[in-house]
């Protein structure tokens, strides 16, 4: 048995602002999650799949006209013609409350309910696939725990649009505990919601596929659906595939290991063609960041302009037109002997020594904090929780941030090339 699980494709999700972008590929952006949604169908065709699972957020939001359900249709029909059946969920983007306009599908999509956990069992595959929608987009009650235990003699499956535990950057919709998943004993659990591939840790396969096709710079890399190959109850193979048509990648360079602005359009050059190969013939659209400090820092400054003008030249020629910079950002600073300057004899050295004296200073520390205090108020929540928060509670952070505060402001505050 062979099934396809993706989630999130957004169909038809606007662009956001990206026509103020120069040069950037606004047809194929607006096309792209339409014909990566269209190379899942054809893989499940190509793979004989026996059908495919769609894990909430097809669908962007309220369709403007009938176009996004048509296409849809057009393509379900695909599958309907050689018989692969489709179960899909609704997600927050796609709640049952936000679609207004509505349009039969065929016979071969199964749209679970809204009002409560569903089971639909395939004898000849011998399956049993569990499913709820999502009524309305704010969903905040475990849908998991009315889930049904697995029906035994049968290989099953649960689908469910979910936030889990939380993930950093989604919603906490439709929360659920890994045990609660567990608990249900299930062969497989097709989530969707969160855009970052993950698989879950445990014994079950629990698995995010991640979006279908990256939206904006804050998703890069290569994005897609999984293909799961599973033989007398057991799972044999899962294999993520990307299907995305445009990727959107950061280009970091260093710019402290360069000595001069050729050098630096040179790795440039070399780490956009790296990424292009990567790609498979994707369009890319690149962010590049330049950091470090450098020596080559006061003649890129000067000639910023011109710089973004030549990368995006660079850009057309190496990559035949299936590059586009999305932005440069320039954040080098001039290289600077640190030790040298903290014993300067003037403000410079003074600060240095203050920022220094304070990290050694738990009263200090904690002093800064308390002053900081208004600032923490006004910090959006996800910049104080998950992964890399910021938090000015802590005093080991607060002497972290010193050692950034030491390292960046120190040669802004000498480098007369970056003043206005
Ligand atoms: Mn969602």
């Amino acid at each position: 048995m062979k099934f396809i699980h993706c989630a999130d494709i957004h169909l038809d999700s606007p662009l956001r602002g990206l026509e103020k972008y120069e040069g950037a590929p606004v047809s194929e952006i607006r096309a792209a999650s339409r014909k990566a949604f269209q190379n899942v169908i054809d893989l499940a065709l190509a793979q004989n799949a026996d059908f495919i699972i769609i894990a909430g957020d097809l669908f962007d939001g309220d369709w403007p006209d009938f176009n996004s359900g048509l296409f849809f249709i057009s393509q379900m029909n695909r599958l309907r013609e050689v018989g692969i059946r489709a179960f899909i969920v609704r997600g927050n983007h796609d709640a049952e409350s936000k679609i207004t306009r509505k349009l039969p599908f065929p016979e071969n999509v199964h749209l679970f309910s809204h009002k409560k956990p569903e089971t639909i069992i395939d004898d000849q595959l011998g399956i049993a696939i569990h499913g709820q929608s999502f009524s309305h987009p704010a969903v905040t009650d475990d849908l998991a725990l009315a889930y049904p235990t697995r029906i035994k003699g049968l290989f099953n499956i649960g689908v469910l649009h979910t936030a889990l535990t939380g993930r950093e950057g989604h919603a906490r919709y439709a929360p659920c505990s890994i045990d609660t998943l567990h608990s249900k004993e299930y062969g497989y659990w097709a989530l969707g919601h969160v855009h970052q591939r993950e698989r879950v840790d445990g014994d079950t396969y629990i698995l995010f596929p991640g979006n279908l096709q990256g939206r904006h710079i804050k998703e890069t890399g290569p994005k897609g659906c999984s293909l799961i190959t599973a033989q007398d109850g057991e799972i044999e193979r899962v294999e993520h595939l990307a299907q995305d048509v445009l990727r959107w990648e950061t280009l970091e360079i260093d710019a402290s290991e360069v000595a001069n602005q050729d050098e630096l359009v040179e790795r440039i050059q070399s780490g956009l063609k790296e990424q292009l190969q990567y790609a498979e013939g994707r369009t890319l659209a690149v962010r590049v960041r330049l950091f470090g400090q450098s020596s080559a820092h006061a003649a890129i400054s000067r000639r910023r302009e011109h710089l973004q003008e030549e990368v995006r030249a660079l850009a057309l020629n190496c990559g035949n037109g299936d590059i586009w910079i999305e932005k440069i950002l320039f954040e080098t600073s001039q290289q600077v002997d640190v030790e040298a300057l903290a014993r300067r004899e003037d403000p410079i050295g003074e600060l240095i020594r203050l920022i220094r004296s304070i990290q050694g200073s738990e009263k200090d520390l904690s002093d800064l904090s308390e002053t900081i205090q208004e600032f923490k108020r006004k910090l959006p929540l996800e910049l104080r929780e998950g992964k890399g928060a910021i938090d000015l509670d802590d005093p080991a952070f607060i002497r972290s941030i010193l050692t950034d505060v030491e390292r960046t402001l120190i040669p802004q505050l000498i480098d007369t090339s970056s003043l206005p």
